[in-house]
């Protein structure tokens, strides 16, 4: 029995440390939030951007994978000059993948972005000069830029323009994981229960492989 014990709390432990590691998460209004930036062109002429109050449709998406069609509710258009979002994480994560779902047509899509990363103190840690992809016709998916750092990101300047002064866009994304483990030193922060809680079907089939295991070494013993 002592190594059935021994067997369940290091099968456990393992489990626990695996899902407590910090797993790329994809970050949207859940767990970040976006502002409109000093350095947005001033214009009157901003459609659905409504001056800024409707910005939380750039980071909506629910996943990085996930289809978006481009209507009132779903998009910003942004005219007459660049627009500049600020990105704030929370908490310092490493950047895996930039998500990029742009506008279909040449007339209004989205030419250029500068991204520039900052770390939790606001210092550089990064920069990006993206030419993104026209978005996919009739759905629009995101096109996925890998990304073998920044680490340690907190804010992100994204500066928007087109080559005609239309910015027409879905979403913009990270896939990240946290530079810290703070699940580690503290489960029940609460990116850990967004993140990383486990799988219950996983939790299930241990549980089950743990009772087999158990009823088994019962029966060994009679
Ligand atoms: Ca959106
Ligand atoms: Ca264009």
């Amino acid at each position: 029995m002592k190594l059935l014990k021994y067997i369940l709390a290091t099968t456990l432990l393992t489990f626990f440390a695996t899902a407590s590691n910090a797993a790329p998460i994809y970050l949207n209004t859940d767990n970040i939030t976006v502002s409109v930036g000093a350095g947005t062109t001033a214009t009157t002429s901003n459609n659905t951007f409504a001056n800024g109050n409707t910005i939380d449709k750039a980071i909506d998406a629910p996943t990085a994978d996930a289809l978006e069609f481009h209507n009132q509710a779903t998009h910003i258009w942004f005219s007459g000059g660049g627009l500049e979002l600020i990105f704030d994480f929370q908490q310092q994560y490493d950047l895996s993948t930039l998500h990029f779902w742009n506008y279909t047509g040449e007339s209004y899509d989205v030419d250029q972005i500068e991204f520039t990363f900052f770390d939790e103190a606001n210092s550089q840690v990064g920069s990006l000069l993206l030419n993104p992809a026209l978005g996919s016709s009739p759905g629009i998916t995101a096109q996925d830029i890998i990304l073998d750092a920044p680490l340690n990101v907190q804010f992100v300047t994204a500066f928007l323009s087109g080559s005609n002064g239309q910015v027409d866009f879905q979403n913009i994304g990270f896939t990240a994981s946290l530079s810290t483990d703070r699940c580690e030193v503290d489960p029940t922060d609460p990116i850990c229960n967004t993140a990383n809680v486990p799988e219950p079907t996983a939790l299930s089939l241990i549980a089950l492989g743990l009772a087999g295991l158990y009823r088994r070494s019962r029966k060994n013993l009679k």
